[in-house]
């Protein structure tokens, strides 16, 4: 099986990152996919670069200004003499304006970002632009003929959405991978997030459409980020109604429950009848994954491989989270055991 990595990974370092109150070394770091592409690299699997797709197609899925301001804002932020990482500081919630986009740089920051958990530091653009790439390229490779391919993406894109970004995530590697498969011909493309935390990002993308089905197992936002998206009562809307299906689990889900509602989702998909599938997949509901609470262990990846690969489905895997650094490799080369060749 193939799995299309790039090194300009590790030329985004996010450093530091708010959370629960304190600023700390980020949870997202280089160290995740080396270990990942070490694992890969001992299971034998066969590592690609990404091809150079023009940027053009994340325009497909993202707003240009969008795009233009991602591309941009570091070097904007040194222009103005400021140091440091690029964080932004506030937000408009409820009772602001959001219907203008300030023109200066901290109002810019707060109208396209949504947390201050996703710092932009100067090789943030490259790298978000390789994963996405990377997430591309497999989507060429399995519309091309293959059975399935794998993208180590880093970073992750679940969270960002047409025009704002999050959750260590700039632009979305699963959507552009899903976009990527509807325009090489694929009538209808399934997305299956097993990632811990609900994939915001791409439920907004494809939330008005019925040409792409988006199912996601997650921990509770009652309790889990991204707090205000991923309720099960959230089904699409427009022509994309009942094409979107939250499955939220309670804190402490283990095999049992989340085997459950990953067969709740598989039923879902092959109702769909997709021509092809993009797995977000997100190794975090493991139960030594210091930011989430799940209780699944290594043992259990080969299980989700084995049943989402039992679809039969063309299917591009596109890495999301996962942050037990020790057992990254192995859990995630256990889901893709499944699909190897
Ligand atoms: C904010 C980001 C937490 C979630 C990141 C993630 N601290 N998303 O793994 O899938
Ligand atoms: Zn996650």
């Amino acid at each position: 099986m193939k799995a299309v990595h790039s090194p300009l990974h590790a030329v985004h370092d996010g450093g530091v990152e708010l959370y629960r109150g304190a600023l700390v070394p980020t949870f997202e770091t280089p160290e995740r996919a080396e270990i990942i592409r070490a694992a890969l690299e001992s299971g034998g699997y066969e590592l690609l670069e990404p091809r150079a797709i023009p940027e053009s197609r994340l325009l497909r899925v993202h707003e240009a200004e969008f795009v233009d301001f991602l591309r941009g804002v570091h070097a904007r932020w040194l222009a103005e003499g400021r140091e440091g990482h690029v964080i932004p500081s506030g937000f408009p919630a409820r009772g602001l304006r959001r219907d203008r986009r300030p023109s200066g740089i901290s109002g810019s920051l707060g109208y396209f970002a949504f947390d201050a958990s996703s710092p932009i530091v100067a090789g943030t653009w490259d790298a978000a632009l390789a994963a996405a790439r990377c997430a591309m390229t497999a989507a060429a490779i399995v519309a091309e003929g293959e059975r399935a391919a794998y993208a180590l993406c880093r970073p992750p894109g679940h969270h960002a959405a047409r025009s704002t970004y999050g959750g260590y995530c700039y632009l979305n590697n699963a959507a552009l991978a899903a976009q990527y498969l509807r325009d090489e011909g694929c009538a209808r493309v399934a997305v299956l997030d097993v990632d811990y935390h609900h994939g915001n990002g791409t439920q907004e993308i494809f939330w008005e459409r019925d040409d792409v089905l988006f199912v996601s197992l997650h921990g509770d936002p009652e309790t889990e980020y991204p707090w205000f998206m991923g309720y099960a009562d959230e089904r699409g809307f427009g022509r994309g109604e009942g094409c979107t299906l939250n499955l939220p689990l309670p804190a402490g889900t283990g095999w049992d429950a989340y085997g459950a509602a990953l067969d709740t989702a598989l039923a879902a998909i092959r109702r769909f009848a997709p021509a092809a599938l993009v797995v977000s997949l997100g190794v975090d509901t493991f139960t030594a994954d210091p930011i989430s609470a799940f209780k699944l262990e290594s043992r259990h990846y080969p299980l989700i491989g084995e049943c989402i690969a039992a679809l039969g489905l063309p299917t591009v895997l596109v890495q999301e989270g996962g942050y037990a650094v020790a057992e990254i490799g192995t859990n995630v080369v256990g889901v893709l055991g499944a699909f190897a060749d």
